[in-house]
């Protein structure tokens, strides 16, 4: 008799066990030093963290965001995103073969400054089939706005040697991948499930006082370049390190003046805006005038930071260049 409830009580555990336990999507493990840590299957849990659900539905399996959807999330200056990184599992992410404005590119998850007009951005989107490889990654940080140059980029294409992407072979709808990516002023790290890829940078971050997180979708939302798929188990992790470019303090001791911090230190003087204009190369100038394609800029950048790899200097620019390009002149050189 004893014997026949233990077994029953075994068949209830498994039973139960099987029912609690959701076949595909683990909840996620969160150690408390998140700043986000959600399995986002339910709507209340995203509301809960701050999050803005700005279109898309939630099962157990996660979320999946609608056309023009996705989720926001905004920071203060308290959460310094000068260096962090994201893990999220995503499913069903497909090879669409449309064109970049049809589905064909779709973005797995934006970074962007605010107030509106801040240039600071970090970005990794599926690219649409006809650009390089096709179907490939590229994560992106930027914090010009210049489509001249990328402050640290990975594109997972062949030319770059880190090649993968998800036509190759084909990714399936009941395919569950991981991804990592990481960034700090040091460069990116990229990791889907084994696949790892690491890039240096030119040493500026993304470090904008205020910052706007989205996820499945472009912070603008875009049409047709959200990800059509189910993500779960976020977790996103800050540096909070502390913030200087936006204590209200001008401080000369980490590098700011008004052109690094204007925030802190106020606008620069016009003639001191002439005088760093007038340093530039006449290239760099011209630069401004044109409209470059972003592959002369891809290979424009990902020669600077192999050449800089090769070398046993640390991934910082030019100190002039590192100038103009960190702070807010950059509305001279558009
Ligand atoms: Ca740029
Ligand atoms: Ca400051
Ligand atoms: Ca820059």
């Amino acid at each position: 008799m004893k014997q026949k409830n233990f077994y029953i009580i075994l068949a209830l555990t498994f039973s139960i066990g099987f029912y609690l336990v959701p076949s595909i999507s683990f909840p996620v493990t969160c150690d408390g030093t998140e700043v986000l840590c959600l399995d986002l299957t339910s709507n209340w849990e995203v509301e809960a963290s701050g999050g803005i659900i700005i279109g898309g539905d939630f099962n157990s399996e996660g979320f999946m965001p609608y056309n023009e959807g996705g989720i926001d999330w905004f920071f203060g200056i308290e959460t310094n995103f000068a260096s962090g990184s994201i893990d999220v599992d995503v499913k069903g992410l497909l090879p669409v073969n449309e064109a970049e404005d049809r589905g064909g590119k779709v973005s797995i998850f934006s970074f962007c400054g605010r107030p509106e007009g801040d240039t600071h951005s970090i970005g990794l989107q599926k690219m649409a089939p006809d650009y390089r490889d096709g179907h490939i990654f590229r994560f992106g940080m930027d914090d010009d706005n210049l489509a001249d140059n990328w402050d640290a980029v990975i594109i997972t294409g062949r030319d770059f040697g880190c090649y993968y992407s998800i036509n190759d072979p084909p990714w399936g709808p009941d395919e569950t991948h991981h991804f990592h990516a990481e960034w700090s002023s040091a460069g990116l790290v990229l990791q889907i499930d084994d696949f790892r890829c690491e890039s240096g940078g030119n040493g500026d971050t993304f470090d904008p006082i205020e910052k706007m997180f989205t996820l499945a979708a472009r912070c603008t939302h875009y049409a047709n370049q959200q990800a059509v798929a189910r993500f779960s188990n976020l977790r996103l992790i800050a540096s909070n390190e502390p913030v200087h470019c936006g204590n209200h303090s001008c401080e000369a001791e980490y590098g700011e003046d008004c052109i690094s911090c204007p925030y802190d230190c106020g606008d620069c003087p016009e003639e001191i805006y002439e005088e760093i204009i007038s340093e530039l190369t006449e290239e760099q100038q011209n630069m401004g005038d044109e409209t470059t394609t972003e592959e002369v800029t891809e290979n424009a950048v990902w020669e600077e930071i192999t050449s800089k790899e090769d070398s046993s200097e640390e991934p910082t620019a030019e100190p002039g260049a590192s100038k103009v390009e960190g702070g807010c002149s950059c509305n001279l050189l558009l």
